[in-house]
């Protein structure tokens, strides 16, 4: 809006000065309350706002946005994150990303939204997705596989995610089967694979990734709160989200190229490398039951493999683990 507009270049203008709400409303021309709904809005939108008696408000941070322009500056990738659409909201970045798919879009095209009201996990899960703090992206691939070996692309985002993380921040998170992304224990990144297929053929495989990056401990909801964490919360400091992506894209593209030349061979023994639940005796709960046993390993298909204490082995598609 136009008082928006005014308040914000007021600010601009005032750099570090304080500024009292009379003076900003007769400048603006509108009520003192107006002038305060404004900052109130602004406090929403991520910016902290300074206030002191008898003195008045300044600008003490500003949201740290992404902008596609950002992203792209330093990029260096010929396929991955060559094509941005950006959003500020939305429902779940993962309905844009099929809408595009169908437009038939380039492949690695990316959609990054600064928050999602509806933030999409496996089966049928939320993602909580909060502004500003974290990055919420989906990326469309349109891979010439057959559509069983569409899992073994959500383990190549996994072992990406941790190059990527370990060259941004120097932690070094662990992989739990199928695709939490985990620092001290605690999950800080969720993948989930949605695959679009006519008859045996794949249309496109959308990648969706939600990564913790910025956020504080009390801005996960309560019940997350034991079992979430962020890449700040880890490392001490906040981070620039833009340049995660970047480092994302590059080590995504080298195992993408690498996996279309070679097969999966190569990512699984990353994968494996990063894996903290191999060796280990674990609990898969399934829609059905729960199985427990020791984890040997993943086959070619990305499926894991327990072995349970009468020696017999199993093979699980899909479950919950508890290390
Ligand atoms: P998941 O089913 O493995 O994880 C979902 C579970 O994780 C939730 O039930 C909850 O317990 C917990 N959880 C929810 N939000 C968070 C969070 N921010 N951090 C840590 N734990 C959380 C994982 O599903 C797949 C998530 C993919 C999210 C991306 S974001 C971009 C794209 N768009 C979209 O709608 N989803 C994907």
């Amino acid at each position: 809006s136009e008082i928006r507009i005014k308040l914000l270049d007021a600010f601009t203008n005032a750099g570090e000065t304080f500024l009292s709400g009379q003076y900003l409303a007769d400048l603006i021309g509108c009520s003192r309350t107006a002038v305060w709904k404004h900052i109130e809005e602004l406090r929403k939108e991520g910016f902290e706002l300074e206030a002191v008696r008898n003195k008045g408000y300044r600008v003490v941070k500003t949201p740290e946005r992404i902008t596609a322009d950002e992203i792209r500056l330093g990029l260096q990738t010929n396929l991955i994150g060559r094509n941005i659409y950006y959003e500020e909201s939305v429902e779940s970045t993962q309905i844009i990303a099929k809408l595009l798919s169908n437009e038939n879009v380039p492949e690695g095209t990316v959609i990054i939204a600064e928050e999602q009201l509806s933030g999409k996990g496996r089966m049928n899960r939320t993602w909580h997705s909060p502004k500003y703090t974290g990055i919420w992206m989906s990326l469309i691939l349109r891979p010439n596989i057959p559509l069983t070996k569409a899992p073994q692309l959500t383990l190549l985002t996994a072992v990406a995610i941790v190059h990527a993380i370990e060259e941004e921040t120097g932690l070094q998170p662990e992989i739990k089967w199928p695709n939490d992304i985990l620092l001290a224990g605690k999950k800080v990144t969720g993948i989930l694979t949605e695959l679009h297929a006519e008859a045996d053929r794949i249309h496109s495989i959308i990648i969706g990734i939600g990564i913790n990056v910025n956020q504080k401990m009390e801005d996960f909801p309560r019940e997350l709160q034991e079992k979430a964490s962020s890449l700040a919360i880890e490392k001490g400091e906040l981070m620039s989200r833009a340049g995660l992506i970047r480092s994302f894209f590059k080590h995504f593209e080298k195992l993408y190229m690498l996996y279309l030349e070679q097969g999966f061979f190569p990512i699984k023994l990353l994968w494996e490398g990063h894996a903290v639940s191999i060796g280990k005796i674990l609990k898969a709960r399934t829609l059905t039951n729960v199985i427990e046993g020791k984890a040997l390993g993943i086959t070619d298909d990305g499926v894991l493999i327990l072995e349970d204490e009468t020696g017999y082995i199993h093979h699980i598609y899909s479950a919950d683990i508890e290390v």
